[in-house]
């Protein structure tokens, strides 16, 4: 049996009932056979079995109180990946469907998404099971601060450095900033997505979204096209959904449809934003009344149905697994020539197949959405260096990081004998310089 193949087999075998560290896991270790073969030391090396066993996994008990005076306990996760090449870096998602698998494979494709940066950052990744929504202020700050007790003692500026993912955006980074800080006497860059009053960078709210679409308009100029005129439908509605539209727009693409977890909204005449911003962004409601308030635009409770919307540009910023293989059959048929994921393995391995094989321009997550974590990363350069860059001259930086992920992962794919195949280039351009460095660090 070849290396990877034992290697896939040991972790399903030892990590039993983790399906999405499973399904993370052989995406990443399929594509790597072109480089292990090439490197029979890292064989020697057990470079693999390390890469995907977590340098350290802490859980722990979360327990806060409600506004009623009942006491509740939350599960609560940091992954510290792979410290290889950074301090461990990534988010933390506050979601009821989040447990240790969820947790692993977002820090697992973190490890190869930080390393496509080019910046100096390790992979992790944390959360837990606690639902923001319909949560009062003082209940989201205990919870937080409640969170922050356990987990201060376990990251730092120089060694982990949490931010946002699904239902942890500026005030939850707020109240968990505000606790560490308490804790250690400490202002350091030890979250990022900080408010820009208190050390964080412009452009980090926007800039996943952003990045989504600088990177897809890099594919776009490569095949002689542009983003102008294209039928776009973006999942989900919250942070990296939002400013994907926004940036679309301003580049001429027609938004026609987004989503919530309760259901999808379709405007033919295209999406307007600022009435999404003030649905999900001020009033915290849900995407439906977007179809209250706008003529013409329908509602419908399945969230899969957007994906029969027929379009160009398919972005799914979401969650993991929302495009299955028969939205993706239905996609192909109706003519989508790229998609380009926001959220974090947002289609599944069936979904990917058939984009790849029908010669859809497919863009991976750990390539398409690491604007953000990239930004966060200028955020610590800014925090480290006391220092506070312009919005622009953060766009820019953040442009220039999309373009030559893009060209990084096209160069690995034709190297390697798999031209346009991004999952292949992805994996494999991320892969190689973890790699050199875990080599060089001895067995650790
Ligand atoms: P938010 O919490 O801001 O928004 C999440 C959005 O996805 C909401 O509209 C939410 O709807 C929807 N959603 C969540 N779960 C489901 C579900 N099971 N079915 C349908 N809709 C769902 O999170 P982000 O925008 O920050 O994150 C979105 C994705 O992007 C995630 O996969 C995240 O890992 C990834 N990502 C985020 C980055 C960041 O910088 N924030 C960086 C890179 C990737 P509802 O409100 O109804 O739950
Ligand atoms: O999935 C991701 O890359 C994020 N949620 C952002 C991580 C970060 O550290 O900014």
């Amino acid at each position: 049996m070849k290396y990877v193949e034992k290697v896939l087999k040991n972790l399903k075998k030892q990590n039993p009932r983790e399906a999405e560290f499973h399904q993370a896991a052989t995406e990443i270790l399929t594509s790597l056979s072109p480089v292990i073969e090439k490197h029979p030391e890292y064989e020697a090396a057990a470079l693999l079995e390390r890469f995907v066993e977590p340098e350290r996994v802490v859980m722990f008990r979360v327990p806060w109180v409600d506004d009623k005076g009942k006491v509740h306990v939350n599960k609560g996760y940091r992954v510290q990946f792979n410290s290889a090449i950074g301090p461990y870096k990534g988010g933390l998602r506050f979601h009821p469907s989040v447990n240790l698998s969820i947790i692993k494979f977002l820090g697992l494709e973190q490890i190869l998404k930080n390393s496509l940066t080019g910046l100096p950052i390790g992979g992790g990744k944390g959360g837990s099971d606690f639902d923001p929504k319909g949560k009062s202020d003082r209940e989201i700050m205990a919870f937080c601060q409640s969170f922050m007790t356990e987990l201060y003692r376990h990251i730092g500026a120089d060694t982990d450095v949490p931010a946002g993912d699904i239902g942890v955006g500026a005030r939850e980074i707020g109240y968990l900033f505000g606790q560490y800080k308490r804790i250690r006497n400490e202002h350091v860059g030890v979250l990022t997505g900080r408010g820009i009053s208190y050390g964080g960078s412009l452009a980090r709210k926007e800039a996943t979204g952003y990045g989504l679409i600088y990177i897809t308009e890099q594919a776009l100029k490569a095949r002689g096209d542009s983003l102008k005129n294209k039928t776009v439908i973006i999942s989900g509605s919250g942070n990296v959904a939002i400013y994907a539209c926004e940036k679309a727009q301003s580049l001429g693409a027609k938004v026609v449809a987004m989503y919530d977890s309760k259901g999808y909204v379709y405007d033919p005449d295209g999406i307007k934003l600022d009435i999404v911003k003030q649905i999900k962004e001020v009033e915290g409601a849900r995407i439906k009344e977007y179809a209250a308030r706008v003529s013409g635009a329908e509602f419908n409770p399945d969230c899969r149905k957007i994906w029969t919307i027929p379009c160009d540009i398919a972005m799914p910023c979401a969650t993991q697994n929302e495009i299955d293989e028969q939205s993706a059959e239905i996609l192909v048929k109706n003519g989508v020539k790229y998609v380009a994921e926001g959220a974090n393995m947002p289609s599944t391995l069936e979904a990917i197949n058939v984009f790849i094989s029908n010669g859809v321009v497919f863009l991976p997550a750990k390539a398409a959405n690491a604007g953000g974590v990239a930004t966060s990363a200028l955020e610590m350069a800014q925090s480290s260096g006391r220092m506070f860059w312009s919005f622009e001259e953060v766009d820019a930086k953040l442009k220039t990081i999309m373009t030559d992920i893009y060209n990084n992962i096209d160069k690995a794919a034709k190297e390697y004998g798999f031209e346009g195949n991004y999952v292949m280039g992805a994996n494999i351009a991320g892969f190689i310089k973890v790699a050199e460095a875990m080599m060089a660090q001895g067995i650790v």
